[in-house]
């Protein structure tokens, strides 16, 4: 797509560095108000719409495809979900996410196919995205008028904006963009990973299960009702040779649990991978006229499902901010986007460590600790509280 015509693109109002969820929905927001953007991504298209990464969308997340009008696929597709279940030492209890919330639920639906998804709007609609925009750098950021440059096809590309928006991931050039001394980080390093499996079989149950085992956590999830996805929590350096689709499927149906074995349908993996997991935010989120957005300015561990969800939330506030400053020439909303942003996050990264810590085995969880897991487990399944609580947080705070 774009190719020719947009590296001779010189002009735009936002800038955006990536094409993940976070760049690509920014566009689609801006661009249903009439702002205009050019994405700059260092990969492929083909490989960012093959990337396997998150599946639950939140009620928030998909208010807003359904307000860029990026939702006919998802909505046809995407399975909605009023809870899910935990399991601990074989004992399964679900927690009713519509009933605890009023009606609140997710949707299942791939961070591939959203993201694909995105991109045919943004063929469709004519917003530019470059991709293969080699060695993205950024110019000018603390003065009035910041470019970018990049090279592509052996040759150099600059676009002069009013904003920039940092839409590119953790390893990004846009937070390294930032002066060290301007910026904080907080980080937490689990000394775990996620060993993951996708295949071509139906889910074992219709809704997630996440599973608190004494050999580790593990989680059954899905894509659609002939796909399903798995993790199993695994040591960071494991080596996935030791762990053919037979060894996988088993150690599945032991942490998972009796009736989720008894339904799991085994077949060939369509892809495995390690992941690894991590806390992390850095303040502020902005740097004079560059905005950070998504992982590139926070991580969580994927236990909450939150990582596409808050770069979607980030966006929403960000387009906003955008927005007021395009309609009225006030600074105010973008003064305010770090402050409101990270009230969110905050919350989001304590749900996802908490639910970590109650799910994983930590190389320090003794006979005593885990004791206070499945007491904890067992709290939540008898108690109504304990399981709002849970629900609310789960299917998304409020994009107040
Ligand atoms: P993304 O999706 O990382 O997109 C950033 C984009 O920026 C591009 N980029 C650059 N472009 C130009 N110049 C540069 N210098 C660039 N550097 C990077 C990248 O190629 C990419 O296209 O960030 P975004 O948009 O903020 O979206 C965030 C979500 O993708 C992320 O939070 C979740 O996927 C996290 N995550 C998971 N979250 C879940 O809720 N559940 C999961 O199961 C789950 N699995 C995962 C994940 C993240 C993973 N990563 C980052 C390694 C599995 C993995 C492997
Ligand atoms: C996934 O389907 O990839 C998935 C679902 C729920 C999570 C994390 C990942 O908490």
């Amino acid at each position: 797509m774009k190719t020719r015509e947009t590296t001779r693109l010189s002009r735009t109002q936002v800038a955006i560095i990536g094409a993940g969820p976070a760049g690509l929905l920014l566009q689609q927001l801006l661009h249903v108000a009439g702002v205009e953007s050019v994405v700059l991504e260092q990969r492929s298209r083909a490989y960012v719409e093959s990337r396997i990464r998150a599946g639950v969308l939140e009620q928030g997340t998909v208010d807003l495809l359904d307000r860029i009008g990026v939702n006919a696929r998802m909505r046809r597709e995407g399975l909605v979900h009023g809870g899910f279940s935990l399991v601990a030492d074989d004992d399964r209890f679900r927690v009713n996410l519509r009933d605890l919330t009023g009606g609140m639920n997710v949707m299942v639906y791939g961070q591939t196919e959203m993201t694909k998804d995105l991109i045919e709007a943004a063929e469709l609609r004519g917003t530019p995205v470059i991709f293969e925009a080699e060695g993205v750098a950024l110019h000018g950021v603390d003065g009035d008028r910041p470019f970018v440059t990049w090279r592509k096809d052996g040759q150099e590309g600059r676009l002069v904006c009013d904003f920039i928006a940092g839409c590119d991931g953790f390893h990004g050039v846009s937070r390294q963009s930032i002066p060290q001394r301007d910026l904080t980080t907080y980080e937490r390093v689990y000394p775990f990973g996620w060993l993951g499996i996708l295949a071509d079989v139906p889910p074992c149950d219709h809704e997630l299960i996440y599973a608190n085992h004494e050999r580790g956590f593990a989680l059954a999830s899905m894509r659609s009702e002939t796909r399903s996805r798995y993790y199993l929590q695994a040591p960071m350096d494991v080596n996935l040779a030791d762990w053919p689709d037979e060894r996988i499927w088993d150690e599945l149906a032991v942490r998972l649990g009796p009736a989720a074995a008894a339904n799991m349908r085994r077949g060939p993996s369509i892809e495995k991978s390690v992941a690894g997991l991590r806390s992390f935010v850095a303040e502020p989120m902005r740097w004079h006229r560059l905005f950070l957005a998504g992982d590139a300015a926070h991580i969580v561990p994927p236990t909450g499902a939150k990582g596409l969800n808050l770069a979607a939330s980030d966006v929403h506030f960000l387009s906003e901010a955008l927005l007021a400053y395009y309609g009225s020439g006030s600074t105010n909303a973008l003064d305010a986007y770090s402050g409101r942003a990270l009230k969110r996050i905050w919350k989001a990264e304590r749900f996802s460590w908490w639910f970590t810590g109650l799910t994983h085995r930590f190389p320090d969880t003794d006979a005593f600790s885990r004791r206070m897991q499945i007491a904890e487990l067992d709290y939540i399944k008898e108690s109504r509280a304990a399981q709002v609580t849970v629900a609310e947080n789960y299917v998304g705070l409020p994009l107040s």
